[in-house]
């Protein structure tokens, strides 16, 4: 059975406040509304990690994530944050590769397979995203585009350390838009991508890797989009700044 995720990338939002205000309600809901099948991973920007992790405390399948990490093991590289200090402060998992910070840092295939060995010799998960832009989508050739993601940054991967990656498939057009990938293009999209794994790893690895569907998740469409057999969750943009959408997208399933 692979997991059922719903992650909430906050991205650059929430005051210390805010974000203390959004974990504890969200945990509350959870506890409260017994939702016993999904784990819910909360990625806020740095600062907030240390608190967080507090309130979270050791409720059961809510979990810590990061939304980036340094690609260096440790040493004189300023600003960077390795995977090593986050796993020593109750990180579980990191978000590599948005297409956000492919496109404003500059990050490529190359970098990503750096960050993603990091991640998981800190006994990490990586929740490894990619995605094709409009351009790509329009010409039809999306589906070539994404699994060359895959296979350039994670296919030097042994197949058990890629057992370990969780991926989130993340169309850059539906992105901070509004618009969403229908739940058919969403599904054709993972079945390729976890066709594409078997083909190098064989299908139990394959069969056993979390694909999450990102871009535009909300509310009123997750339980369509979750409701597809190789869609095992969602990266929760917009929506998991908000205690009650995110918690309904939780209960989608
Ligand atoms: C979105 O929902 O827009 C996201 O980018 C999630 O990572």
């Amino acid at each position: 059975m692979r997991k059922k995720i719903i992650a909430g990338n906050w991205k650059m939002n929430m005051t210390f406040d805010e974000g203390q205000k959004l974990t504890s309600e969200i945990v509350n809901m959870f506890k409260d509304e017994n939702i016993t099948d999904v784990q819910l991973v909360l990625n806020p920007p740095f600062p907030h990690l240390h608190p967080v992790k507090k309130l979270i405390g050791d409720t059961k399948n809510v979990f810590l994530g990061a939304q980036n990490c340094s690609d260096k093991e440790s040493g004189a590289y300023t600003g960077e944050v390795s995977a090593k200090i986050l796993a020593s402060f109750g990180v579980t998992h990191v978000i590599l590769g948005h297409s956000e910070r492919r496109e404003y840092f500059k990050e490529d295939n190359s970098l990503l397979t750096e960050k993603v060995k990091q991640v998981l010799a800190n006994g990490l998960t990586p929740i490894f995203c990619c995605g094709e832009s409009l351009e790509i989508r329009e010409a039809g050739t999306h589906e070539p585009n994404v699994k060359f993601q895959l296979t350039d940054s994670l296919f030097g991967l042994t197949a058990e350390e890629i057992a370990k990656v969780v991926i989130a498939y993340e169309p850059i057009w539906a992105i901070g838009t509004g618009k969403t990938a229908s739940s058919d293009e969403a599904q054709q999209m993972h079945q390729t991508l976890r066709k594409h794994i078997a083909s190098k790893y064989g299908q139990e690895v394959a069969d056993s890797i979390s694909i999450l569907y990102g871009g535009s998740m909300n509310a009123g469409n997750a339980a369509d989009l979750l409701s597809k057999p190789d869609v095992d969750g969602g990266l929760i943009g917009g929506a998991s700044l908000k205690s009650r959408d995110f918690i309904t997208i939780a209960k989608s399933y």
